[in-house]
């Protein structure tokens, strides 16, 4: 835990007591502030209750005594609606934050590098602390990655943060300052939240409002939001400190893949250091972009490109993306549980074939046409959820689909239609948040393994 020490005897509202609230608060305390630890829901309160935190009710207090709000990122400031709440402690000239503001006020001396992006952060993040630990350099992995970042351990000045972070955290970070910061893609997401697509990436361009002057930005350049964002910022700031990643065209000055293999092109001449293909827990072209941005990462941050190299071949990958489960005579069941949106569903389709596969859930946006070009190579889809209904009208016609009761169903139902197949993937990759059955998506990939784990041979 990094304990807290810009607010010793001073009061501080703490707003959420899921992951974030309950590291900050004990963060906080640690450093002697006193916090004023609120929830709406009463198990959360009486869970926070049970380890030890003292609650106040934020509904009874006088805000003119508070300056800070420690916002848990899903509680919404603006948009749906703002909560009540934030409202009051906004309107008594409150500032709201999150708990990784908290770390950039406390932290100086370590590095900190922040990654953003709609889709691949998780990996990517997970991969450049594989690369920073194979490498035996001092690091810490968290953020939106399910390690709150008041939960790390401290470093000295010779380590490195490695944090992924959400738009939603960005949007509460007004201190942070970056060594290094990668903006990785852009597709939409959450636009409830963020008041619609410019909203959104409004909050993902702060991860290169935050950079240190003269540290670099790692910036993907497969689509036109972040070739956009790219852009703008080299009109403000020039092209020198940006390193340009791609998985489709070549960029000069950047890393990116070609013919299945990756180049880099920074410093020197154009040279391919690792063929693609070879790796097997990292397949499909999304991945192939979340080991560029890594390399990039690794390369700047003085890791040899052989030592780089070594270390990717031996990531073991993350559960629920794109995760192999188990295989049953030739039919592979895959767990991509994290692809809670359209885009990192269709990333899926594009890596995998003769796919059954199993979708729904809660669903975020209704355009589906990231998913066309590869509907050619789904047999058969099996919708479960809340979003049976739309989905089953929005492929109607593209490709078969059976709306189904829940995942036993649906992964018993796609098991007996698989049997008739030589080769056969069934695929979980539901393109839908899990909110309407399950507390997140991990329960729902747990859930898909364990029925799966129980299929007779
Ligand atoms: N709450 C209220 N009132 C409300 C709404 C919520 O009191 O009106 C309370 C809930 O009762 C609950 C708490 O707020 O107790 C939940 O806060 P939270 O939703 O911020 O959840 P945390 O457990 O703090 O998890 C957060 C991130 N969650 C979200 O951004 C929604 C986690 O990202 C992150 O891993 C964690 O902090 C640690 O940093 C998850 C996520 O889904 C994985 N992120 C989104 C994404 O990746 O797309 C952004």
């Amino acid at each position: 835990m990094i304990r807290i020490n810009s607010f010793t005897n001073k009061s501080i509202a703490v707003f959420g007591l899921g992951k974030t609230g309950i590291s900050s608060s004990r963060a906080l305390l640690d450093g002697k502030a006193n916090v004023l630890a609120w929830d709406d829901s009463v198990e959360a309160r009486s869970r926070a209750k049970s380890k030890g935190l003292r609650l106040t009710d934020l509904y009874q207090v006088n805000w003119n005594d508070i300056d800070t709000l420690l916002l848990s990122p899903g509680i919404p400031d603006h948009f749906p609606i703002p909560h009540p709440l934030v409202e009051r402690a906004r309107n008594s000239g409150c500032e709201v934050i999150c708990d990784i503001e908290l770390l950039a006020r406390e932290i100086l001396d370590p590095k900190i590098i922040g990654i953003t992006g709609t889709n691949g952060k998780s990996t990517t993040t997970a991969l450049i602390g594989h690369i920073f630990g194979e490498n035996n350099r001092k690091y810490q992995i968290g953020g939106n990655f399910g390690i709150p970042a008041l939960d790390l351990e401290t470093l000295d000045d010779s380590g490195t943060y490695i944090l992924e972070l959400s738009s939603y955290q960005l949007e509460r970070v007004p201190s942070l300052l970056l060594d290094l910061s990668i903006l990785m893609n852009i597709s939409p997401d959450h636009l409830d939240r963020h008041n619609g697509m410019e909203g959104y990436i409004n909050a993902k361009k702060n991860i290169l409002m935050s950079l240190k002057p003269d540290s670099k930005a790692i910036i993907g350049m497969d689509d036109g939001f972040c070739r956009g964002i790219c852009l703008e910022y080299m009109v403000k700031k020039g092209g020198d400190n940006i390193i340009p990643v791609s998985i489709k065209n070549r960029v000069p000055g950047g890393i990116y893949v070609d013919g299945g293999r990756l180049f880099d092109d920074i410093g020197s001449n154009a040279k391919a250091v690792l063929y693609l293909r070879d790796l097997k827990t990292l397949r499909g072209a999304h991945n192939w972009q979340n080991i560029a941005f890594s390399y990039a990462a690794a390369k700047l941050s003085g890791i040899s490109e052989q030592d780089t190299i070594d270390a990717i071949s031996s990531f073991g990958g993350l559960k629920h993306r794109q995760n192999f489960v188990r295989k049953i005579g030739s039919i592979e069941f895959i767990n991509d549980s994290k692809a809670t949106n359209i885009d990192a569903a269709s990333r899926a389709l594009e890596a995998n074939t003769e796919i059954f596969w199993i979708a729904g859930g809660r669903l975020k946006e209704n355009n589906i046409d990231s998913l066309l070009p590869f509907l050619g190579k789904v047999l058969h889809v099996y919708l479960i959820g809340e979003a049976a209904d739309a989905l089953s009208k929005l492929l109607n016609n593209l490709v078969p689909t059976t709306i189904c009761e829940n995942m036993n169903d649906a992964v018993n139902s796609a098991y007996i239609a698989a049997l008739e197949k030589k080769s056969a993937t069934i695929l979980l990759s539901p393109a839908c948040s899990s909110f309407d059955q399950y507390r997140n998506f991990e329960e729902r990939g747990n859930t898909f393994c364990s029925i799966v784990n129980k299929l007779e041979e």
